[in-house]
């Protein structure tokens, strides 16, 4: 395909409308021509000055166009599996925000799905991939010069959570990241996940425990930590210490440009996920669109959304009992080996 990609972005909420600013503006190979959500008035505003894209208040009619060829997915996670089995039908190429549906038995159904398909077609949203000192970390990991990985020491820190964030959403929305990108750079599965929680901010909001630590290991006994901590005010913060034979590498504290001025130093900390991980998302949907372009997918796949789904159910185990849960995963189909 030579032309450009179509793309219909279905929800423009926060992440919506930054990934339609970013398609719009940025991002080559690819146009808005349909923007999808329940609020009709949010999908005109997220159109703005784009010539050539519409703004419908249902997926059907977006599909109804007939010249889409391809879907982006940002809408709430729970409402992810009917646009995904609905662009699975018409065989387009997706890019789903995280998490890929909410729980393992969908996602797992996805994944059957996509297998029917006899080809893969689903890129799910883990951005963190594309971040240039996630890479990096890879980079070393994988090219042994540290010697082998031991330990992840992980802070996930949020301003604040929106209203609605619940206590689960915590492992499921917020944890589900570590839970890709510690598989992404070991290069193994997951096999069991453990949640303490200890003592709580007055700022979280009723029913939510925050912070929490969530203790996960993987296949060859690489032990990661988490602080999970919604409410933290300061700023938002993803950073991890990887701890090697041989060295110890850090990656995510915000770094320069320091400024000493009036007899005092500092620096700028991100305010939320949009601007931290910002040149990732463009990194992300160029990848996705080039790779859709050539008839692929290049990025996390429905496997890594089924196989982070069955850690969050683990996960969410782990919170409510305290206990150490093994991650149950069915066998890996071929497509995604
Ligand atoms: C949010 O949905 C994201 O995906 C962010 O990357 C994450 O840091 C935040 O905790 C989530 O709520």
């Amino acid at each position: 395909m030579t032309t450009n990609l179509r793309v219909a972005v279905v929800g423009a909420g926060r992440m919506g409308a930054d990934h339609i600013t970013r398609l719009h503006s940025r991002i080559h190979g690819a146009e808005v021509a349909a923007v999808v959500d329940v609020d009709l008035a949010r999908a005109q505003a997220a159109i703005e000055g784009m010539e050539g894209a519409v703004a419908l208040d249902s997926a059907d009619e977006a599909f109804a166009l007939g010249d889409i060829n391809a879907v982006l997915i940002a809408t709430p996670g729970f409402l992810h599996e009917e646009i995904l089995y609905q662009a699975l039908e018409r065989d387009l190429p997706i890019l789903c925000e995280k998490p890929l549906t909410p729980d393992a038995t969908s996602a797992w159904k996805i994944v059957e799905a996509e297998q029917r398909l006899g080809h893969k077609r689903i890129q799910v949203g883990f951005m963190r991939r594309y971040d240039a000192e996630y890479a990096r970390l890879g980079q070393w990991i994988q090219g042994g010069e540290l010697g082998e990985l031991l330990m992840l020491h992980c802070a996930h820190r949020n301003p604040d959570t929106p209203p609605g964030f619940t206590n689960e959403m915590l492992i499921t929305d917020s944890v589900v990241h570590e839970f890709d990108v510690i598989r992404f750079l070991t290069g193994e599965e997951i096999t069991s996940v453990q949640v303490r929680l200890g003592k709580a901010t007055r700022h979280a909001p009723q029913g939510q425990h925050d912070p929490q630590h969530v203790l996960i290991e993987t296949t060859s006994g690489v032990l990661a930590d988490v602080e999970i901590y919604g409410n933290a005010r300061f700023g938002y913060e993803v950073s991890t210490v990887a701890s090697f034979e041989d060295g110890i590498v850090s990656i995510g504290a915000d770094s320069g440009p320091y400024l000493r001025r009036a007899g005092r130093w500092g620096g700028q900390i991100t305010p939320s996920f949009v601007e931290r991980f910002g040149p990732a998302y463009d990194v992300e949907v160029q990848a996705w669109v080039d790779a859709a372009q050539r008839g692929e997918v290049g990025g996390p796949t429905a496997w890594d959304g089924y196989a982070t789904a069955a850690c969050c159910e683990a996960g969410l185990e782990a919170q409510k009992s305290g206990n150490k849960v093994k991650v149950q995963l069915n066998a890996k189909p071929n497509l995604y080996n």
